[in-house]
């Protein structure tokens, strides 16, 4: 959800948005103005281990950050209890930069009680440095002692399911942006005096082609099967301005086999079609200007 979330904050999508992971390929910044506030932020994932680089980075970005947020989907079975190593390896190197805990996805929790124990594993129990008055079976242990007592506890049961040094909790649903005002405002409130670092009216530090590119890319991980999306390189061709003030855009898509041309085209050309509508429309809402996007699907030689 960083990219939804991302996008909600930025009141634009320039951020593509897809069920699989890995299309937040390069590193790129969000830039939120408002009033005298500017807020810069990136999105990241340290959890997948599919680019050494992309471990690497997070850490870097962190030096300079004011303020980190944890995102947690709390839809996911497997990851809605913890953070995963890596998150708390990365949160125990910068102690010092203050973080706040993002529950994303409460809109597909239909037992909105769990959050609460979801909270308090995330955290350990403790939030601002106060205990977490949360009734609940699991964590008993944390109302019966003290919050020593409990650190106790927990380092003798291993492992570590959480952070207990968020500043802040917050649970929204990104998607539809429940909650997503109030988490703005914090934001906003959180900001340190300095220079802006971008002109007011910039919304990102992708530039216009690379939008583009993973605006496109976006769909082909949303509409493609398993590994295909990943086969497919992309080529701008055309880029200008039409007679009407129009941005006449034609990126050729090339990939080494048949099957893949075919799956692309989709029976009728009705998939290479869609993407090309359904981009085309995104970058409408973040260039503000009537897109004329072409889309050729070509067998690599
Ligand atoms: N139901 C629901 N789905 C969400 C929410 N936020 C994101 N998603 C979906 O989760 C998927 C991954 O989102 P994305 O922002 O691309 O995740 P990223 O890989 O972390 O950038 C997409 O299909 C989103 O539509 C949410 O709050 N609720
Ligand atoms: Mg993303």
């Amino acid at each position: 959800g960083k990219s939804t979330l991302s996008n909600k904050l930025l009141g634009r999508k320039v951020f593509p948005v897809s069920k699989k992971v890995h299309t937040t390929r390069c590193k790129a910044y969000g830039v939120f103005t408002e009033e005298d506030t500017q807020l810069v932020g990136i999105p990241y994932a340290i959890r997948h281990n599919l680019d050494k680089s992309l471990i690497h980075d997070p850490w870097d970005s962190m030096k300079h950050a004011d303020l980190v947020l944890v995102l947690v989907d709390v839809s996911e079975r497997w990851t809605q209890n913890h953070l995963s190593p890596q998150v708390l390896q990365c949160l125990s190197q910068f102690p010092q930069i203050p973080s706040v805990l993002v529950m994303n996805k409460v809109d597909l929790l239909k037992r909105k009680a769990l959050l609460l124990d979801l909270v308090t594993e995330l955290t350990e129990g403790i939030v601002n440095g106060k205990k977490l008055k949360v009734k609940s079976i699991i964590q008993t242990c944390l109302s019966e002692n003290t919050s020593k007592e409990c650190g106790y506890l927990q380092d003798a049961s291993e492992v570590q399911t959480g952070w207990p040094h968020f500043q802040e909790i917050f649970m929204l649903a990104a998607i539809n942006g429940e909650a997503v005002e109030t988490l703005k405002k914090y934001l906003l409130m959180q900001a340190k005096p300095g220079r802006w670092e971008y002109h007011s009216r910039v919304l990102t530090s992708q530039s216009p082609q690379e939008i583009c590119d993973n605006i496109i890319r976006g769909k082909l991980l949303e509409y493609l099967p398993q590994e295909v999306p990943y086969a497919v390189l992309q080529k701008t061709e055309m880029w200008e301005e039409g007679p009407s003030g129009e941005l006449i855009i034609l990126q050729n898509l090339l990939v080494q086999k048949e099957t893949h041309v075919k799956m692309l085209i989709g029976v009728g050309g009705q998939l290479i079609s869609r993407i090309a509508q359904e981009a085309g429309e995104d970058l409408m809402n973040i260039f503000l200007c009537d897109i004329h996007l072409k889309l050729c699907v070509k067998l690599k030689k």
